[in-house]
């Protein structure tokens, strides 16, 4: 069947053209919804640099979106995507974002102001999203707004050419003679030739759509660039570290296992290859001189310190610790070691009188993440600090620029708060932390755990000796023994790099002579203090996960 709209229908002056069809609008009312969306984003970037990085819509949303995503579902982004979880996340709220755009083009082309409404709801998501983090300023809505109310004028100023009555014939047509300016040829062309009598200016739509795009990507380009006056990275840089009064016990001669063995994980992880989790999409930038950690709740005498108060401390330690994440699987790699420097956590928390009611510090960040550590670990876990450098510089921006806390023997996520800004003496009855209103235990010392780095699963190479190697860690016990067993053999002790520390994590090495053939490599680690890692498998939440690692290989 032939509509009206798809007839052909004859131009004044001219032969007959068949006519675009509805097809052709409604694309380009999907165009028009995608372009305005892009303005939204655009112009909102570029009020965030004004307001802040986490105002901005596709930051807010993002964290909204990890703050409300149930626990399986953040669980399996993170086994799935790995440390590439938030750029998954990013690009998935992208994807989002671009199909309702196009829905609201199509919808806009019938009912223009549904389609006005859906921008304004898209807004409305965005400035819910930033208002409602746990460290919102009072103006974290306005990007989302000013951006909306550029998305509802792009949408409109680009349907209306869609909408627009049957035109005058253009001044340009058929076989454009020679002497017709270059311009206006492109304009013709831009506009549909002579096919103009649609009831749509094609030309205007395209000419509008230019400029928006152009205003898009001039915004939110922009946006971009102005937002790093938040960096810190250059007065990180300039930051110069106190020496320890207590520096790190000196490593014995070949400490380091991974020098002869390849495949071995260093015995520390230099900071850009660190493992990175936490929640925030835009990483928190604090400025040491407006740094304030504040003590609140059971302390006798709380304060608050900047920077230099803690930096300028005379009982400054260096330690060499183990931090390890209790997402980590079994096999994994959310674990690494450096040399941290830092405020001893103990001395810190009797200097401010905490009580001796108090059992759960509440530790408290710059974008707002809540961290619960035992009061009583924060006392007593020797080298629990307030660190302040890692690997001889200061911390790195992602892991916590200026100070975040570190309690050997606990997971991260019940310990080790990144851009530590309060710190609530309270009581385990009275908070939940973050982690634990997500279910995840509310105490969480660390498990035996030890991993195979080489061979890697599935590798084949030639049959005959080889060494089997990895990594092994039980955080404030330490490991006493790591065992191998191939195929149904018994297991054999293999050799571990030199005790340095307890909250060290040790190496370990192997020669291994394979038959030609398949074999299957488990591994097991014993604490000093005499726990055997557990056979049976547990995944990581809510407590961590158990198991012994296993790698299938083929001897050739
Ligand atoms: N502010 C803040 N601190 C945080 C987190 C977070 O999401 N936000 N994640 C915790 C978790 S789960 C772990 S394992 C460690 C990881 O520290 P890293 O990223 O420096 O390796 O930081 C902890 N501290
Ligand atoms: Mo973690």
């Amino acid at each position: 069947m032939i509509t009206s709209e798809q007839a052909v229908r004859v131009q004044p002056g001219g032969p007959a053209h068949p006519v675009p069809g509805r097809g052709v609008r409604r694309l380009l009312a999907a165009l028009a919804g995608l372009v305005a969306a892009a303005v939204a984003l655009g112009v909102a970037e570029l009020v965030a640099a004004a307001v802040g990085r986490a105002a901005a819509p596709v930051v807010a949303v993002g964290d909204a979106a990890i703050t409300l995503t149930p626990e399986a579902v953040k669980s399996f982004a993170i086994r799935t995507f790995g440390e590439a979880d938030k750029i998954a996340l990013v690009v998935g709220t992208l994807v989002v974002v671009a199909l309702y755009a196009l829905l609201v083009g199509l919808v806009g082309l019938r009912r223009r102001r549904l389609g006005v409404a859906g921008v304004v709801l898209f807004g409305l998501v965005g400035v819910a999203a930033a208002v409602t983090r746990p460290a919102a300023g009072p103006l974290d809505g306005l990007p989302s707004l000013v951006g909306a109310a550029a998305g509802v004028a792009a949408l409109l100023a680009l349907l209306a050419p869609l909408q627009a009555p049957v035109g005058r014939a253009p001044a340009v047509q058929g076989g454009a003679p020679a002497d017709v300016p270059l311009g206006d040829r492109l304009r013709a062309a831009l506009a549909g030739g002579d096919r103009k009598g649609a009831g749509m200016d094609r030309r205007r739509f395209f000419l509008t759509g230019g400029v928006v795009v152009g205003v898009a990507a001039v915004a939110g380009g922009g946006g971009r660039l102005l937002q790093q006056r938040f960096d810190v990275a250059g007065e990180r840089s300039e930051l110069v570290l106190p020496r320890p009064a207590s520096p790190a016990p000196a490593l014995p001669q070949g400490a380091d296992l991974a020098r002869r063995v390849e495949g071995l994980t260093p015995l520390f992880t230099g900071n850009r290859d660190f493992y990175r989790v936490d929640t925030a999409i835009a990483v928190p930038q604090i400025r040491p001189a407006d740094y304030r950690l504040t003590l609140t709740g059971m302390f006798d005498t709380p304060r608050s310190y900047t920077l230099d108060d803690l930096l300028g401390r005379d009982d400054l330690i260096e330690r060499d610790i183990t931090l390890t994440c209790v997402s980590n699987e079994v096999g994994g790699r959310l674990a690494g070691t450096a040399r941290w420097l830092g405020v001893p956590l103990g001395a810190f928390l009797r200097e401010n009188g905490v009580r001796a009611g108090s059992t759960q510090l509440v530790c408290r960040s710059e974008d707002g993440m809540t961290i619960g550590a035992p009061t009583r670990s924060a006392l007593e876990v020797e080298d629990a600090m307030l660190a302040l450098g890692m690997n001889g510089e200061p911390l790195p921006v992602e892991h916590g620029f200026p100070v975040r806390m570190l309690i050997p023997g606990l997971y991260g996520y019940a310990s080790a708060c990144k851009w530590l800004t309060g710190i609530d003496a309270t009581t385990f009855e009275a908070v939940d932390p973050y982690w634990v209103e997500r279910d995840w235990a509310a105490r969480a010392p660390i498990k035996v755990f030890s991993r195979i780095d080489t061979p890697a699963p599935l590798r084949s190479f030639p049959a005959g000796r080889r060494p089997v190697a990895g990594v092994a860690w039980a955080q404030t016990r330490g490991i006493a023994r790591v065992e191998v067993r191939v195929d149904d053999g018994d297991w054999v002790p293999a050799e571990l790099s030199p005790q340095v520390d307890a909250d060290l994590w040790r190496q370990w090495v192997l020669l291994v002579d394979f038959a030609p053939g398949r074999h299957s490599i488990a591994v097991r680690a014993t604490s000093a203090d005499g726990e055997v890692q557990p056979e049976e498998r547990a995944r990581p939440f809510p407590s961590g996960a158990t198991g012994w690692h296993t790698v299938q290989v083929v001897a050739a």
